[in-house]
C-alpha cells in the first residue's frame, strides 16, 4: 500500500479506536488515550500476519520451538511493533497530524518489565529473532501482575515498590479464557497394577494470554504465551451468604498468588515454595498445551520429539521433563522408560550461570510433599541415569533435589551462552556429568536483536548507516563489516561523531527532567548499568572515582579527561551487600558532585530505576561501557554487545563474551585489564591476598580509609566500615587485586579519548565488526545445533 494512503487509513482506524474501543472523542483525549488507539490501530494490523504465519505451520505441520523461560524483558512494544511494520515514519506523522507527540505517546507505554536483567531480556531478543527468521515458536511464561519492583532512592538507600503494569489495560494481548489448564500440588499417588494416580490436595487453573511476537518486516509472527493463575472454583457463594466476604474470595486471592510477582532475585537461588509452585505452573500448562497442540494434528505421541523442541531458560522450567513423562505416562499410557526417552529427545537446557548460588535446589520433603508424583518420577530417571552410565552421580542428593542435574540428564544438549562459559561449566559445575555425556555440552554464544538494540533506539547512527551501507543491514547485521573501510575517512568519522553527540545530548535532556545536574556532552561518559552484583564490581569502578577525584584534587591543573560516570540497577530486596554498595554511589556522588573544584572534570550520576526503556537512552549516549566482573563469573554478559554496537569503546575484563567481542572488534580496540579466570582461581589460594594488594597500593589504600572514616557520610562515619573490612579480609571477587591494572588502563582510556579522531576511529571498528553478535545468528545455531527447526518464510 503506498504511504499516504495508508496514512489516511492509520488516521481513520486510530480515530475509530479513540471513539468505540475508548469511548473518547478527540477533544478529550489523553496520551493515554491516543497511545491506547495507536497501539490498536497498529495491532490489527499485527493479526493478519499473526493468522498466516500459524496457518503456514499448521498446513506444513513443521517442527515447533517451545521457548519455556520465567522471565520475558520485554519493555515497550509501540514501536517495535511500529518499525517491524515499517510503519514508523507513518505512525508519527499521524499523531502529528492530531497534534500529537509521538515519543511522548511511545514514552507513555509501561515498561513490560517481566525478568530481571540478563536472561529475561536474552528470551525477548530470541522472540525477536524466531519471528525475524520465520522459525515457528511459541513463548511460554507467567503473566505476573507485577513485574519487577520499581526502584527509588531515599536519602540514597534503595527502596522497592511494587510494579503495577497491569495497572493499564495491556493492549498487546488476547485473552483466551477458553485455553486453561488444571495444574495440581500436593495430596498424595497410589499406584495400582503398576499404574500411578495422583490425589491432588489443591487445584489452581492456568489461563493463557496471548501476544503476538512479530518480526522483522512482518514477514513472519509468532505468539508468546503468558499464564495467568485463576481458581479452579471462583467464589465461594455459601461463605458469602453466611456474610463471612473475605473466606468468600479466599479461593481467587489464594490462585492469584502464584501469579501475582516477579521473584525479584537474580542470579541467587530463592528456596521458596511459592517459587517452586510458579516454576510448576508455568511449566505444567506449556506442556499440556503443546501436547495438545500436537494431538490436533498427529497421532502417535512417540513422535512427539519430531514435532517440538522445547528449550529450557535456565534450571526455573527443570520440571518439564519429569511432567512430560508423567504426562506420556499416566494420562497416555506409554511405558515409563520410553517416555523418559521421548521427553528427552524433545529437551534443551540453557545455564546461564557458575555461581554456585544460582544452582536451584529443592529440599527433598518439600519437593516431595509438593510435587509427590514428579518425585517418583525423578526417582526412576535418576535409576535409568545410574544403571545406563554406571556412574553415581544423583539428581536427589544430601536432602535436595538438584535442579541442574535433572534438566542435564534430561536434555539431549545442554548449552553455555559464552564460549568461556562453555568451557567452565564443563570443568566445574557440570564437570563429573560432563565425563559421562562427553557430547552433551555445546555452546551458544548469547546474542541482542539489532532492530531494537540499534535501529530503534539509535535513530542517529540508523540514518548514517542506512546511507552509507544501505537498509539491508537489520536482519543480516554481519554487513556492518562494509562500514569498516570508513574508519579513517574523516568525513565519515565526522558524521560518526556527530551521531553519538546527538544521542548523549539526548541523554542529557533526559537527565535534565530528572535530576538537577549539568552536563558537557563533550564529557566523557563512561557508563555501567547492570543488576548490583558483588561480582559485577560497582564497587570497584566507584573505587576507582574516588581514586580519581583524589588526583584531580592535588594537581587541579592539569590537563585531566572530563568524565561523567553513570551507574543504574536494582538490587534484590534481600541483599545487603548490593544494597550498602547503591547508598555508597550515591553518598560518593553527593561529595564528588557538590566540589566546585572538580566538577569539570569528574561527576557520578545514578538515575533510580533502570529497566528497558532507560537503557534504550543510555546505551547509544555510551563513550565506555564498564564491564569488568571478575573474571569467570559473567556467564556471557548482553549489555556489553549493546554498548559496543552502538559504537562505544569497552574498559573489561576477559570474561564471558567480552572474550569474543575482543576477537571481533581488534585487541587494539578494547581495553584489557585484570586478572584471567585462571589467575583468579589461583590468587584465591594465596593468602591474605587482599590485604597485601592493599598494603602494595597507596592509592587503594588512602580511598578505602576515605570510605572507613565516613567523609562520604559524615551523619554515620561507619556507615560502610562492613564494606571496608571485607576489602581486607574476605575480597571474594578481588576487586583489590584488580585495581591497579584496572585504575592504570582507566588513564590510557583517558588518554585516547582526548584524540577524538582516533578514538571515533576505533569506535567505528566497534560497531562495524559486532555483526556476528545479534541473536539472529545466535537462533540460527539454536536451531541447527539443537532444536532441528526450519524456516518457514521465504523471500
Ligand atoms: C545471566 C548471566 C549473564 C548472561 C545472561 C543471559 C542469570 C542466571 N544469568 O551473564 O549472569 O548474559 O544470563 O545468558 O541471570
Amino acid at each position: 500500500m503506498n504511504t499516504k494512503i495508508f496514512q489516511i487509513k492509520l488516521k481513520q482506524e486510530v480515530l475509530r479506536h479513540l471513539k468505540y474501543s475508548l469511548g473518547k472523542d478527540q477533544g478529550h483525549a489523553t496520551p493515554y488515550d491516543w497511545r491506547m488507539s495507536l497501539s490498536l490501530a497498529l495491532r490489527d494490523i499485527v493479526v493478519d500476519p499473526w493468522f498466516d504465519s500459524t496457518r503456514k505451520t499448521y498446513d506444513s505441520n513443521a517442527k515447533r520451538v517451545y521457548y519455556l523461560s520465567m522471565e520475558f524483558l520485554i519493555g515497550r512494544l509501540i514501536e517495535d511493533v511500529a518499525i517491524n511494520l515499517g510503519f514508523e515514519d507513518v505512525a508519527r506523522e499521524t499523531m502529528r497530524e492530531f497534534g500529537q507527540d509521538y515519543d511522548a505517546i511511545v514514552a507513555n507505554e509501561p515498561d513490560a518489565a517481566l525478568g530481571n536483567g540478563g536472561l529475561g531480556r536474552l528470551a525477548a531478543c530470541f522472540l525477536d529473532s524466531l519471528a525475524t527468521l520465520g522459525i515457528p515458536a511459541h513463548g511460554y511464561g507467567i503473566r505476573y501482575e507485577h513485574g519487577l519492583f520499581e526502584q527509588h532512592f531515599e536519602n540514597g538507600a534503595q527502596v522497592e515498590t511494587a510494579e503495577g503494569w497491569l495497572a493499564q489495560r495491556n493492549v498487546w494481548e488476547f485473552e483466551r479464557p477458553e485455553v486453561a489448564y488444571i495444574i495440581a500440588f500436593g495430596g498424595h499417588v497410589s499406584e495400582t497394577d503398576g499404574r500411578a494416580v495422583w490425589y491432588p490436595a489443591e487445584t489452581v487453573k492456568a489461563q493463557a494470554y496471548d501476544a503476538p511476537a512479530l518480526g522483522w518486516q512482518a514477514r513472519w509472527c509468532n505468539t508468546l504465551r503468558l499464564w495467568s493463575a485463576k481458581p479452579t472454583r471462583a467464589f465461594d457463594l455459601e461463605s458469602f451468604n453466611r456474610g463471612d466476604f473475605l473466606a468468600a474470595s479466599a479461593p481467587e486471592a489464594l490462585a492469584r498468588t502464584i501469579s501475582r510477582v516477579l521473584y525479584p532475585d537474580d542470579t541467587t537461588d530463592t528456596g521458596k515454595e511459592l517459587r517452586l509452585k510458579q516454576e510448576y505452573f508455568f511449566t505444567s500448562a506449556s506442556i499440556q498445551d503443546l501436547i495438545r497442540r500436537y494431538r490436533s494434528t498427529n497421532d502417535d505421541l512417540r513422535d512427539l520429539p519430531k514435532k517440538a523442541a522445547i528449550q529450557l531458560n535456565d534450571t526455573h522450567p527443570a520440571i518439564a521433563g519429569p511432567e512430560l513423562v508423567r504426562l506420556l505416562t499416566d494420562i497416555h499410557g506409554i511405558e515409563i522408560h520410553e517416555s523418559i526417552d521421548i521427553a528427552r529427545k524433545c529437551l534443551g537446557y540453557t545455564n546461564h550461570t557458575l555461581l554456585p548460588e544460582a544452582l536451584e535446589r529443592w529440599p527433598e520433603h518439600l519437593f516431595a510433599r509438593i510435587l509427590p508424583r514428579h518425585y517418583r518420577i525423578i526417582e526412576i530417571i535418576q535409576d535409568q541415569h545410574l544403571k545406563d552410565t554406571g556412574s553415581d552421580i544423583r539428581i536427589i542428593k544430601d536432602g535436595n533435589v538438584n535442579m541442574g542435574e535433572l534438566a542435564f540428564i534430561m536434555a539431549t544438549h545442554v548449552n553455555g551462552v559464552s564460549a568461556l562459559h562453555t568451557e567452565l561449566v564443563k570443568e566445574t559445575v557440570f564437570g563429573d556429568l560432563h565425563k559421562v555425556y562427553p557430547k552433551r555440552i555445546i555452546n551458544e554464544t548469547n546474542g541482542i536483536t539489532p532492530r531494537r538494540w540499534l535501529y530503534d533506539c539509535n535513530k542517529p547512527l540508523r540514518n548514517l548507516i542506512n546511507s552509507t551501507i544501505g537498509i539491508e543491514w537489520p536482519d543480516d547485521l554481519e554487513q556492518l563489516e562494509r562500514l569498516a573501510p570508513y574508519a579513517d575517512d574523516a568525513a565519515f568519522q565526522e558524521e560518526f561523531h556527530k551521531a553519538k553527540l546527538e544521542n548523549k545530548r539526548r541523554f542529557i535532556n533526559w537527565l535534565s527532567d530528572i535530576r538537577d545536574i549539568q552536563i558537557d556532552p563533550n564529557a566523557m561518559l563512561d557508563i555501567q548499568v547492570k543488576r548490583i552484583h558483588e561480582y559485577k564490581r560497582q564497587l570497584m569502578n566507584l573505587i576507582e572515582a574516588v581514586a580519581y577525584w583524589n588526583e584531580i584534587k592535588e594537581n587541579p591543573t592539569k590537563d585531566w579527561t572530563p568524565r561523567v560516570k553513570v551507574f543504574g540497577g536494582k538490587a534484590a530486596p534481600g541483599y545487603e551487600v548490593a544494597k550498602k554498595i547503591i547508598h555508597l554511589i550515591n553518598d560518593v556522588a553527593t561529595v564528588i558532585n557538590n566540589d566546585s573544584a572538580t566538577k569539570d572534570y569528574l561527576q557520578i550520576v545514578f538515575p533510580e530505576n533502570y529497566n528497558v526503556s532507560m537503557a534504550e537512552i543510555l546505551m547509544p549516549a555510551a563513550d565506555l561501557s564498564e564491564q569488568i566482573s571478575t573474571a569467570g563469573k559473567e556467564a556471557s554478559g548482553t549489555g556489553n554487545m549493546k554498548f559496543a554496537l552502538n559504537g562505544a569503546l569497552t574498559i573489561g575484563t576477559l570474561d564471558g563474551a567480552n572474550v569474543e567481542i575482543r576477537d571481533h572488534v581488534g585487541a587494539e580496540n578494547f581495553f584489557l585489564f585484570g586478572l584471567t579466570a585462571e589467575e583468579v582461581e589461583e590468587r584465591r589460594h594465596q593468602p591474605e591476598y587482599s590485604r597485601r594488594a592493599i598494603e602494595a597500593s597507596p592509592r587503594l589504600y588512602r580511598v578505602l580509609n576515605q570510605i572507613a572514616s565516613g567523609v562520604f557520610s559524615p551523619d554515620e562515619p561507619h556507615r560502610y566500615g562492613s564494606i571496608v573490612q571485607m576489602m581486607y579480609e574476605s575480597d571474594y571477587f578481588l576487586v583489590t587485586c584488580d585495581f591497579d591494572d584496572y585504575f592504570d588502563t582507566q588513564r590510557k582510556v583517558d588518554k585516547a579519548y582526548l584524540d577524538t579522531k582516533e578514538w571515533t576511529r576505533k569506535t567505528i571498528l566497534n560497531t562495524a565488526n559486532m555483526g556476528w553478535f545479534s541473536s539472529d545468528r545466535t537462533i540460527k545455531g539454536y536451531a541447527k545445533d539443537i532444536w532441528g527447526a526450519k524456516s518457514l518464510y521465504e523471500r
